[in-house]
């Protein structure tokens, strides 16, 4: 089930806020949505590469670019995601985080809907064979009678 994520939560994209330490408080995994709020014009949301997002230097490495105030970024890929905010030092202010996307939840679904294989105890089986030999054997015993009967 996706969830989506005002990044920075009631701090919302402002200058205040620690941004790394609000991504590790989060756990995203493909198909969730990161929702940027802020006054237009005070700040932007420019996903980069990792090197932009280090250098803070976003003459290059700009993937998207964000700007209405109230952007909606849809994490629709396994990867690692950088975003930072490209007004004048801002970004080196600390407007600015990375997260990686997992994937699907299969692997959890593996761990909830293990196939429920018939465990049969030890008991069931060694009386299902003795049960089976019995049979056998007096079959055998029965046969036995017959043939000598016979003669
Ligand atoms: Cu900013």
């Amino acid at each position: 089930m996706a969830s989506v994520y005002t990044v920075g939560d009631q701090d919302e994209w402002s200058s205040q806020t620690n941004y790394a330490r609000w991504a590790e408080r989060h756990s995203f995994n493909r198909g969730d949505v990161l929702v940027f709020k802020y006054v237009k014009g005070q700040h932007n949301v420019y996903e980069v590469s990792e090197e932009t997002f280090r250098s803070c230097d976003a003459s290059s490495g700009v993937l998207a670019k964000y700007e209405s105030g109230e952007d909606e970024v849809a994490l629709n890929e396994v990867k690692k995601y950088w975003f930072i905010c490209n007004v004048v030092g801002h970004c080196l202010g600390g407007m600015r985080f990375g997260i990686q996307v997992k994937g699907d939840s299969n692997v959890t679904d593996g761990v909830f809907h293990s196939p429920i294989a018939p465990t049969p105890s030890s008991n069931s089986c060694s009386s299902y064979i003795s049960q089976r030999w019995r049979v056998i054997h007096n079959f055998l015993l029965f046969g036995l009678l017959l043939f000598n009967y016979s003669f």
